[in-house]
């Protein structure tokens, strides 16, 4: 204690200057960011989350003795006052905060360069007062000069991270996992602050880079060769068949396929889903492949036909590869592509995730009316996000290709009394009770939205293509999910069989529906579409096969390295009997096994080395 005394004493100058950039970095959050929490140990991590940073920035000086230290306070002090501003400039703009990739994307530097006159604002020179002030101290000599000495830095480093584990350890708390899956930039600098944030960036970009550095070109030869080997050809009857329509996509929050067709206390909980498996090819053992990233790992699975990654979220680590993504592909064929989906931009980092996969409009949460009263858990409610989305349909060129993200029914899974259909269900698990009512709850409004469709004439003119994103019911709800499934236990294989999520490929009109077995994944979306319009998939590098091909084979395989096939289940070590959860020889699932973690080791290849962009362009 007494050597924090003399620390500051020695350089009050480095006091005031941390105690400034403190409170200013607070400010800004507050008024330029906008930062709103929700409880007050958001508040407290938003309040503290700067210091530690400052100590850290400032501690550089004690480095310096005598009158260069003073210069280098204030040099400190008008850098990180530049990164702040920058920060600002580019949050007026996009709404977002800067990132590395950003910063050396041009096409994004050039946007932000041209209006950088209109963002910036009379009042922004406020934020350079500590720097003048600091100044006018060394220059009217009001401040000591004192040669350096040794334990300064070190008074300082423990310090200063004594503060920074305090405000990770506290941040991991009040938000679990948010360095680890890292979903939301404008929550990370929530919670651990600006600086700290870029630092986060930094190395996650540059372990990144590494791998991406060593990868060459002749490397995309051996994936292709891979790929090709199990391109499948169409079902002639069905290629083409959505030719020049629109292609709407719908992503439903969370819903798993044991509710299709199930009851609760004698109710049908997807009335809607239901009935809409007679007219649509519906696919009872289509699995999500998803891991940490969830919904946008789902996103990715539909609009690459890769695999996301085992840990973290390809969103955000590889934001700046090459794809050949179907956006991008329909966009050159005439298609105009979008994304509604009413959250901030910058969640998933969707806002630079949707550049690279080629789509050309976002509707976030500006283009939705969002308020209290039509609002619930994590925001919008679906039954008001489909209607508005009515109108943004009607405005598009057409043909397009449009993806629909629901929210309502994301975990925990709230909803008002006046939207509950269906009553909660009696278990030991919170979760799993109030799931239903918000699946019952999303069955209706999309039902709403599909009657929307036909009065304003878009429904004949387009094909459908829903599916659940992932699971909503997690394995720590194993014992309510073992109630009402009437089992004794849910084994492993249980699990596995519980990641199936429901899948819909409605033709208007079409007559030759049925319901599909093949066992299969999100990664077959982007063939299959593909096809439905006319495109082939010749050249491109998929992992997943159109599903309506006749020479398909059932075979899907988890981003964990579990695979089904029409037979077995391999997860964790075990081989499965389909059919009833047996346990069988190894040797049963050993073949596809392999290939399991051939497809895995091969996609995971294209993505860390970023390999497409020594494809061929189309
Ligand atoms: C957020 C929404 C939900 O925008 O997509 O994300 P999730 O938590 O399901 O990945
Ligand atoms: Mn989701």
């Amino acid at each position: 204690m007494e050597k924090v005394k003399a620390l500051f004493s020695r350089s009050q100058l480095m006091l005031i200057a941390i105690v400034m950039l403190w409170f200013k970095t607070y400010i800004l959050y507050k008024v330029g960011f906008k930062i709103n929490t929700t409880n007050t140990v958001q508040e407290f991590l938003l309040f503290i989350n700067p210091l530690s940073s400052a100590m850290i920035l400032f501690g550089f000086c004690l480095f310096f003795g005598y009158k260069n230290r003073n210069t280098m306070i204030v040099v400190i002090s008008f850098l990180s006052t530049c990164v702040l501003y920058f920060n600002l400039l580019y949050y007026r703009f996009f709404s977002d905060f800067l990132t590395l990739p950003v910063l050396f994307q041009t096409s994004n530097a050039k946007d932000i360069s041209g209006s950088v006159i209109e963002l910036a604002r009379f009042v922004d020179v406020l934020l350079f007062a500590d720097v003048l002030l600091l100044t006018y101290l060394i220059l009217a000599k009001k401040v000591s000069i004192v040669p350096k000495k040794k334990w300064e830095p070190v008074v300082m480093a423990v310090l200063a991270t004594g503060i920074f584990f305090t405000n990770i350890t506290l941040a991991q708390i009040e938000r679990p996992q948010l360095l680890t899956r890292s979903f939301d930039r404008e929550m990370l600098v929530q919670y651990i602050g600006t600086f700290n944030y870029h630092v986060y960036d930094a190395v996650m970009q540059t372990s990144t880079k590494a791998q991406r550095v060593f990868a060459e070109s002749s490397d995309i030869l051996e994936v292709k060769q891979y790929t090709k080997s199990k391109e499948l050809p169409p079902d002639p009857e069905l290629f083409g068949i959505a030719e020049g329509k629109n292609v709407i996509v719908i992503s439903l929050e969370s819903l798993q396929t044991f509710v299709i067709n199930n009851t609760l206390y004698g109710e049908e909980v997807t009335p809607f889903l239901n009935r809409l498996i007679e007219d649509s090819y519906y696919f009872d053992n289509f699995y999500h492949q998803t891991a940490q990233g969830k919904t946008s790992d789902s996103e990715f699975l539909l609009d690459t036909s890769l695999f996301g990654r085992s840990s973290g979220a390809v969103f955000f680590t590889h934001s700046g590869n090459e794809y050949q993504a179907l956006p991008e592909t329909l966009g050159k064929h005439g298609y105009f592509t979008s994304v509604m989906h009413a959250n901030n931009r910058s969640f998933w980092n969707r806002d630079l995730m949707y550049n690279s996969l080629g789509y050309d409009h976002f509707y976030d949460i500006e283009y939705y009316d969002v308020h209290d009263e039509n609002s619930v858990g994590w925001g919008l409610k679906d039954y008001d996000f489909f209607e508005q989305s009515i109108d943004l349909l009607k405005n598009q060129p057409e043909p397009y290709y449009t993806k629909l993200i629901t929210l309502t029914n994301h975990f925990p899974f709230e909803l008002g009394e006046e939207d509950r259909l269906i009553p909660e269900y009696h278990s030991n698990s919170r979760t799993l009770n109030r799931y239903f009512p918000t699946v019952r709850y999303m069955d209706m409004a999309f039902e709403h939205f599909f009657d929307r469709l036909k009065e304003e004439g878009i429904y004949e003119n387009s094909i459908f293509i829903i599916y659940g994103d992932h699971y909503g019911i997690s394995e720590n709800h194993n014992r309510a999910m073992s109630m009402y499934l009437e089992k004794e236990e849910i084994t492993p294989f249980d699990t596995v069989q519980l990641q199936r999520v429901p899948l819909y490929i409605h033709i208007p009109g079409h007559r030759d529906n049925e319901v599909k077995n093949t066992v299969s994944g999100q990664i077959d979306l982007k063939p299959t579409i593909m096809h439905l319009v006319g495109l082939s998939t010749k050249n491109y590098v998929h992992f997943g096969s159109d599903l309506f091909s006749p020479n398909r084979e059932s075979f899907v395989v988890l981003r964990d390295g579990s695979h089904v096939t029409e037979y077995n289940v391999q997860t964790r070590g075990v081989c499965y009997r389909k059919r009833d959860g047996a346990e069988l020889d190894p040797l049963n699932c050993s073949r596809k096994m392999k290939e399991a973690e051939e497809h895995l080791a091969y996609s995971d290849r294209v993505v860390l080395g970023d390999l497409l962009r020594f494809a061929a362009p189309k």
